[in-house]
This record gives structure tokens, C-alpha cells and sequence, in this order.
């Protein structure tokens, strides 16, 4: 069955990969499926035949057949849970790879959003010089507790999983501030995620939207 996602017509990155539809590409490439990408504009996001797929008018959407998909995470999982690749076949350590996707979205990401919102979008408000550095610790505090479980590992819990490929997607979005270079460990990591063959096909294929 045709697999079609959304992704921007014009990312405001220019096609650096921080569009969360890499993550959904990604996923894609590991589990080898083929699939289209519907172009929108951020105008068309907010029609209603986008917001018939997605709720909250954002991309990415997945659709395949008469499934439609929005959330990353929700997308990820169905591909993961549908193909192999990406998830163990042993009960207890898919259990686990799935926490960690649920611990990249629900715990990791959100003060890594709180942080990049307020370098990026807040910095000339009045309180942008208080707020950044409690921010900031907030995002260290999770970054700390991250890299002492990963310890010397590749991954977070035996071979490379959707839970990798969730974690690592939330983290790269740290790098142009620094912050993710305080943590070797995570930084190398990431770096691990980024050499995999399906997600350098994820990120050419973005980064060709954005270049023609
Ligand atoms: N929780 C949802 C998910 O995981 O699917 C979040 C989806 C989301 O935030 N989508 C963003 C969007 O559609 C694009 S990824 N925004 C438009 C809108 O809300 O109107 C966020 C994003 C966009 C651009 C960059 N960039 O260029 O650096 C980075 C991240």
C-alpha cells in the first residue's frame, strides 16, 4: 500500500533535518518502505483538507490506505510495530524501546522546546536574560541524567531502536546552541544516528525539497 507523508514545501531550516518529518522519514528508510511526500505551505496547513489529517494543522501526517496519522511519535511506532527493524522482537526489550520513545517526546523534548523557543523566538523580551539559564540547567539536568544511562553504550538499550531513532531526533535540534557538545557522550550519539545509511537517505531527501 502507498505510504504518502506531509512535510513543508519550504522549511524555515532549509531542509537541515529539524523538520520533525525526518524523524517519520527515518524510520521510513530503516524499515525500507517507499513512500510519497505531499508538499504544503503553511497556508494549506491550516485549510481544512490539512487539518482533516492533522488535528492541529502541522506536518508531518502519515497516510497509508485509509489509515491518516499525525504525532511522530504515533507515526514512528506504527511503522516500528509493522516491520522489522526497528523494534526487538523479545516482549520485554520492545516494552523498554518504547519507553524510550515515550521518554524522547514526553520527557526529553519538552524543556529541549522550552530552550530552543526561548533562544530562538523570545530572546528580545524583557525576561529572555533570567529566563534562558534556568531553561538552559533544565535542559543539562535531562541531558545528565540521559548520558548516565547511556554510560558507554551505541544505544539506549542493547541494539539500535525506534527509541534511538526518537531520542536521537529530539536531541539534534540542541546542536547549533552548544549544548549538546557539554555532553561528549550524547554529542557522539547523535553522531551514531546520523551515520546510519537510512537516515543520511531521510535527510538528503528533505535537504532536496529545500534545495530545488
Ligand atoms: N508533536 C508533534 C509531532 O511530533 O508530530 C509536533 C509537530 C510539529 O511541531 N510540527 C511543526 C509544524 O507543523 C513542524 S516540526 N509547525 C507549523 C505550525 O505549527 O504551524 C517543528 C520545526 C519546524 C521548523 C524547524 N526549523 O526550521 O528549524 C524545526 C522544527
Amino acid at each position: 500500500m502507498t505510504i504518502t507523508i506531509t512535510a513543508f514545501e519550504k522549511s524555515p531550516d532549509g531542509g537541515k533535518g529539524l523538520a520533525r518529518d525526518t524523524r517519520v522519514r527515518w524510520a521510513l528508510e530503516e524499515a525500507g518502505l517507499p513512500y510519497q511526500v505531499r508538499l504544503v505551505s503553511f497556508r494549506a496547513m491550516k485549510e481544512p483538507a490539512h487539518l482533516a489529517r492533522h488535528p492541529f494543522g502541522q506536518i508531518p501526517t502519515y497516510e497509508e490506505g485509509d489509515l491518516v496519522l499525525f504525532e511522530t511519535g504515533a507515526i514512528v511506532l506504527h511503522v516500528a510495530q509493522h516491520h522489522a527493524g526497528l523494534l526487538p522482537d523479545d516482549a520485554d526489550a520492545r516494552a523498554r524501546a518504547i519507553a524510550w520513545m515515550f521518554a524522547a517526546v514526553n520527557t526529553v523534548e519538552p524543556p529541549i522546546l522550552d530552550f530552543v523557543t526561548a533562544r530562538l523566538f523570545e530572546a528580545d523580551k524583557p525576561w529572555a536574560e533570567a529566563r534562558l539559564p534556568l531553561v538552559a540547567d533544565r535542559v543539562r539536568d535531562r541531558l545528565k541524567q540521559l548520558s548516565a544511562r547511556l554510560g558507554k553504550a551505541d544505544w539506549l538499550d542493547g541494539g539500535f531502536s525506534a527509541g534511538d531513532l526518537m531520542m536521537a531526533s529530539v536531541l539534534l535540534r540542541l546542536r547549533a546552541s552548544g549544548i549538546l557538545d557539554e555532553f561528549p557522550s550524547l554529542a557522539a550519539y547523535v553522531a551514531r544516528g546520523e551515520a546510519r545509511p537510512a537516515y543520511k537517505r531521510a535527510f538528503a531527501a528533505q535537504r532536496a525539497v529545500n534545495a530545488g
